[in-house]
């Protein structure tokens, strides 16, 4: 039964498991289960939006705290060399779950520009 929720809305209420690197209150990162780089996490706000599309004036402060938990996390899982961020939006982005998701990458070279 997915009673409606996304994916990660059921990762972050806990009802699927998942290989959860930080979590506070406004958000959770895990690694991502089919991985495109030796590093790639997901970094999620627990707040369910849709996509940055549907972002509000009121989010601002959210979206800075995430950026913030990137920046330590790249740190922290030896990203020194660079990384990427990505964030999928809408069909032609490519994004398929429907729940704001960040993607960093990292721990090789990455081309561009995407396909
Ligand atoms: P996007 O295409 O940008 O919407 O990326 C969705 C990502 O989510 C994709 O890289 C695979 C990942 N993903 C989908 N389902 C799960 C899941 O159940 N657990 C985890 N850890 N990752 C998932």
């Amino acid at each position: 039964m997915s009673d409606g929720k996304t994916i990660f809305k059921r990762i972050i209420d806990g009802e699927i498991p998942a290989e959860i690197i930080h979590e506070d209150e406004d958000c959770l990162a895990f690694k991502d289960v089919n991985p495109q780089a030796p590093v790639h996490v997901l970094i999620i706000p627990k707040k369910e939006i849709p996509s940055l599309a549907q972002l509000e004036e009121s989010d601002a402060a959210l979206m800075g705290h995430m950026l913030l938990v990137i920046r330590d996390l790249a740190r922290d899982l030896g990203l020194e060399n660079g990384y990427r961020l990505v964030a999928n939006t809408g069909p032609d982005g490519g994004q398929t779950v429907g729940h704001l998701h960040f993607h960093l990458l990292g721990q090789r070279p990455l081309s561009w520009p995407p396909g």
